[in-house]
């Protein structure tokens, strides 16, 4: 398990590399060049200064999360060649500074999606929720406006100004897209760029559609073990990867965790450990790391891990906010601090006691 933590950047984040620094056991940032457009081409040079920077402090910059994918690569329009050539050299690019596994997702039109970013927990702390409800009588317009005005002090990853300018023209050209012609676009994309991840020592790893389903009639097809299975089958490819993302994928309490650690963390260079709340009526809210708190069985995660000898990254994703912490949402030092030192515990009993149980 090789822990990191996910940062925004100087000047895009609350939290700074002094105090991830602290946090015992965190030996990489997951970072991005947050300023640039999806589909331009990150060069060397932007790339290498933000390394050296995160380098500076000891950390090592093997995690991009994410580069993102165009819209014409998920449509599969006449530009996508194009959006393409740039993705490859954006690989190479990257694979020039060490960089060994990409995070991307495949969510036409939205990224993550809740209805409160700072919902009130019993605990007096705030968190991320998805209220099902709501999401409906909201609907796609206004969703987009309660985004664009929580992005206006810091831009939200997925929820950035220029997607959230176009999103009628999407919905309008994904209108009669279904799941198929999507896998065939994955598939497209994924066939193109995976020699150039082989020959350039870098991994690709897909993050499930958050939550596992589909949302305003959009396609989403990242979104149980059976997408997985899917996935694999396009490319054996060893860069053809998966991000374990516990809270996303663990939002459908169909998809049992810790069964699906069993069976693909070796497919997973990069996983995301969290927990969330699901309510009876499909509803969910993030809350702490603690296995008990949430629905998902974290620790049996974690154990499953070690029974494997995970060698893969590691982040701690979203947390509460606590403590008063003003903070980017899920994104704060304070609760996902304390993620870190649950995770770290869990692994290193659940370690020792797996090498005793050999000796
Ligand atoms: C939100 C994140 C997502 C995730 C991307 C991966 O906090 O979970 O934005 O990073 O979907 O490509």
């Amino acid at each position: 398990m090789n822990m990191t933590f996910r940062w925004y950047g100087r000047d895009n984040d609350t939290v700074s590399l002094e105090q991830i620094r602290q946090i015992p056991n965190v030996k990489g940032i997951v970072w991005a060049l947050h300023k640039k457009q999806v589909g331009e081409v990150w060069t060397k040079n932007e790339i290498c200064e933000e390394v050296e920077y995160i380098q500076s402090y000891g950390f090592h910059t093997e995690v991009v999360e994410s580069v993102n994918v165009h819209e014409s690569i998920k449509l599969g329009d006449e530009n996508r060649g194009y959006y393409i050539e740039n993705y490859k050299k954006t690989i190479r690019n990257l694979s020039e500074f060490n960089v060994k596994v990409i995070c991307y997702n495949f969510m036409p039109v939205f990224d993550w999606i809740r209805t409160d970013l700072f919902h009130p927990l019993p605990d007096g702390s705030t968190a991320l929720f998805y209220e099902k409800a709501n999401l409906d009588s909201l609907g796609p317009d206004e969703l987009v406006a309660s985004f664009a005005s929580a992005s206006s002090k810091m831009t939200l990853a997925g929820w950035e100004p220029e997607k959230l300018a176009t999103t009628k023209e999407l919905f309008e050209a994904y209108k009669e897209m279904d799941e198929e012609t999507l896998w065939d676009n994955l598939r497209y994309f994924l066939l193109e760029i995976l020699p150039v991840c082989e020959e350039c020592g870098i991994k690709m790893a897909i993050h499930p559609d958050d939550p596992p389903w589909s949302l305003f009639g959009l396609p989403r097809i990242m979104t149980g073990g059976e997408s997985w299975k899917k996935l694999l089958s396009i490319s054996d490819s060893p860069a053809n990867g998966i991000t374990f993302c516990t809270g996303s994928m663990g939002a459908n309490p169909k998809n049992d965790m810790v069964s699906l650690a069993k069976n693909y963390a070796k497919f997973c260079p990069f996983s995301h450990l969290r927990n969330v709340k699901i309510f009876d009526n499909g509803d969910f809210i993030e809350t702490s790391h603690y296995t008990a708190d949430g629905s998902i069985d974290l620790a049996g995660v974690v154990k499953e891990l070690a029974e494997q000898d995970y060698e893969g990254y590691v982040r701690p994703d979203h947390g509460r906010h606590i403590w008063d912490e003003a903070c980017r949402p899920g994104y704060g030092l304070y609760d996902r601090a304390l993620g870190i030192m649950y995770l770290n515990g869990l692994w290193d009993a659940y370690l020792t006691s797996r090498k005793e149980n050999v000796q």
